[in-house]
Parts: structure tokens; C-alpha cells; sequence
């Protein structure tokens, strides 16, 4: 999709003061295209604030090592702080929930939203959306505003959108990863960006915390459906007891689709306000996104998750009927 930039390089023309921000739990793909968007903006000789509600997950801190960059609302910056910002650029995200704590602030932004993203589901969050759903990451649409509006892929640029891009394909092993992904890529490393160690950032970097989490999320995990459907959980008791913390289960999701056989794979994950996340993964063409939303949530159609409230069993049981009501309608009606 060729993308029209000129709603953006016009704010960049005749603003200064821009606020990024992005999701709750920010993934590679959010903290990587704020990465991106910061040096482009930059380089325009714009005064930016990159200002996320969720703290950076450790995983991430070799995108601002020297810790200048990722600014948290509600403990460094207060509302009152942002006072002076102009305009607002919310990177992968298209919904209110998404904005957990901000969302009353963003709600309240006196000056122009613009909302850069590829996920399905939308609100109408009263912003200019620049949007491709079938862009593989949001960092692909940041990489292609580098280009249109004249700013270089500087290093740390470069390294912020292939860490987008890299973590939104599951290391490019994703059914959306394309050539035109690996093109993107290409231009990137020689850009500056060095994908072995951003590779080892990533991926060699694990904490014993998380690794113990994940022998014992694996040693846990269920079946369902004859082996369709796979799902494991994991409690606020599972992080205490192996010294993990919440943001070390990102990804772990997908250790239920690698099973063979399996369809449908489910991580529940109990939240420290109360109530359940569940992240969906389907291998089968299942529509996550379509089955999150009956759920309150929302993502793509391979991966797509909600938060529910309520306690953890209750949760299993619902997200599962529905789930096998989505893979096998037919039987389910049978069974009744
Ligand atoms: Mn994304």
C-alpha cells in the first residue's frame, strides 16, 4: 500500500512539539517504531517526548541505552508535564484500551492524534489514522515516512525499525513476513543496523527468572480438542515462585503453536489488577482477531488477544467453548 504522508509532513511543517507514545505492554514492534519516529522527528529539528504508561520491559533497554528516550506516564510524567506538547503520535495501537492509563489524557489532548498502525480492530480514537492492516509491523510504516519525508535511516533509527520489524514477524517465520519484509531488512543492516547483536539482545538475554517460567508454563501446558488446541497459564503465583516478572512472558504464546498438530494455541496470563489476558495464536487461518473481539480484545487474524475479568478458571473454560465453537461449530451444537 502506498501511503499518503502529507497529513504528517504537514503537522512536521507547522508544529514543534510532538509527544509519541504507544501500547501497554509494548512489544518490539511499539518501542522500535518510537524509536524510528523519535529520529525522524528529530531530524527535522522537532522537540520530542516518547512517553509510554507501561515501564520498558529489560528485554528492550538496548533501544535507549542510556535511558534518555522512554519516559513513563504516571510516575516521571504527569499531565501537567505535557502541557506544551502539540501534536500526538500514537504508534501501533488503534484502540481505547490499548492506552490503559493515558487513555483520559490522550482523550483530553487539545492538539492534532494522529494514530500510525496495522492492526484490525479500530475506535474511533479522534485522530488522523495512517493505517495499512497489512503491513507486518508498524515499523514498516515508520521506515516508509523515513523515506517519504526525506529523513536518513540512521543507525539508531535502523535499529529501532528492524527490532519492529524483526519481533512483529517472530524473527521473520511468520506467514507475513514477505519479501518485500526481508527488502526492508536488507536496507536496514546497511543502514547500520546490526542483526546479530540485535539478535542477541533479544533473544540471549533471558533472565533464570524467565527461563524458569518457561519450563514451568511448558511443564503445565493442556490440550484440547484431540490435540487442535493447545493452552497453558499463568499465574501471579507462577512469577513469585520462579522470580519472573510480568514482561517475561512475552512470547511464550507461541511455544503453544509449536506443538504438532496443534491449531489453536491460548497463553492465559493472570494480571496484577485482576481479571485475565489470553493471547491467541491460530495456524489454521481461524480468525483471532474475529474471536478476540466477542472477547472485548482485539489484534490480527494469527494473533489477537483480550483481557478478561474474573478469575482464571472461569476464563479457561469461556475462552475454550468458544474456541472450539469457532474451530468446530458443528460438533459443539451437537454435543450442545
Ligand atoms: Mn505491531
Amino acid at each position: 500500500m502506498i501511503i499518503d504522508w502529507t497529513p504528517l509532513a504537514d503537522l512536521i511543517e507547522t508544529r514543534d512539539r510532538f509527544l509519541v507514545t504507544t501500547h501497554v505492554r509494548p512489544d518490539g514492534d511499539a518501542l522500535g517504531s518510537e524509536v524510528g519516529m523519535a529520529g525522524l522527528l528529530r531530524q527535522k529539528g522537532k522537540d520530542v517526548r516518547v512517553v509510554n504508561v507501561s515501564h520498558t520491559p529489560p528485554r528492550y533497554d538496548f533501544l535507549d541505552p542510556d535511558g534518555s528516550l522512554f519516559e513513563h506516564f504516571g510516575t516521571a510524567v504527569h499531565p501537567a508535564d505535557l502541557a506544551d506538547r502539540e501534536v500526538a503520535l500514537i504508534l501501533d495501537l488503534s484502540a481505547w484500551s490499548q492506552l490503559g492509563d493515558m487513555a483520559e489524557y490522550v482523550r483530553s489532548f487539545p492538539g492534532p492524534r494522529v494514530v500510525i498502525d496495522h492492526h484490525l480492530s479500530q475506535d474511533d480514537l479522534g485522530a488522523l489514522f495512517i493505517k495499512d492492516t497489512a503491513a507486518e509491523a508498524t515499523g514498516i510504516l515508520v521506515m516508509s515516512a523515513v523515506a517519504a519525508l526525506g529523513a536518513a535511516l540512521t543507525r539508531e533509527v535502523a535499529t529501532g525499525l528492524l527490532t519492529a520489524i524483526a519481533m512483529d514477524t517472530g524473527w521473520f517465520r511468520h506467514t507475513n513476513t514477505r519479501p518485500g519484509t526481508l527488502r526492508a531488512v536488507a536496507e536496514l543492516i546497511e543502514a547500520g543496523a546490526d542483526i546479530a547483536a540485535i539478535y542477541r539482545d533479544l533473544f540471549e538475554r533471558n533472565t533464570l527468572g524467565r527461563l524458569r517460567l518457561m519450563g514451568e508454563t511448558l511443564s503445565g501446558l493442556q490440550t484440547d480438542m484431540g490435540g487442535r488446541v493447545a493452552y497453558a497459564t499463568i499465574s501471579r503465583a507462577d512469577l513469585e515462585r520462579t522470580g519472573a516478572i510480568p514482561q517475561d512472558s512475552e512470547d511464550m504464546v507461541d511455544f503453544t503453536v509449536s506443538l504438532r498438530g496443534v491449531e489453536v494455541g491460548m497463553l492465559f496470563i493472570e494480571q496484577a489488577r485482576g481479571g485475565v489476558k489470553v493471547s491467541l495464536r491460530s495456524r489454521n487461518g481461524l480468525d483471532c482477531a474475529q474471536l478476540a473481539a466477542t472477547l472485548g480484545g482485539g489484534g490480527h487474524r494469527a494473533a489477537a488477544g483480550a483481557t478478561l475479568p474474573g478469575e482464571m478458571a472461569e476464563n479457561v473454560d469461556r475462552v475454550l467453548r468458544a474456541v472450539r465453537q469457532a474451530l468446530d461449530p458443528a460438533t459443539v451444537a451437537a454435543q450442545g
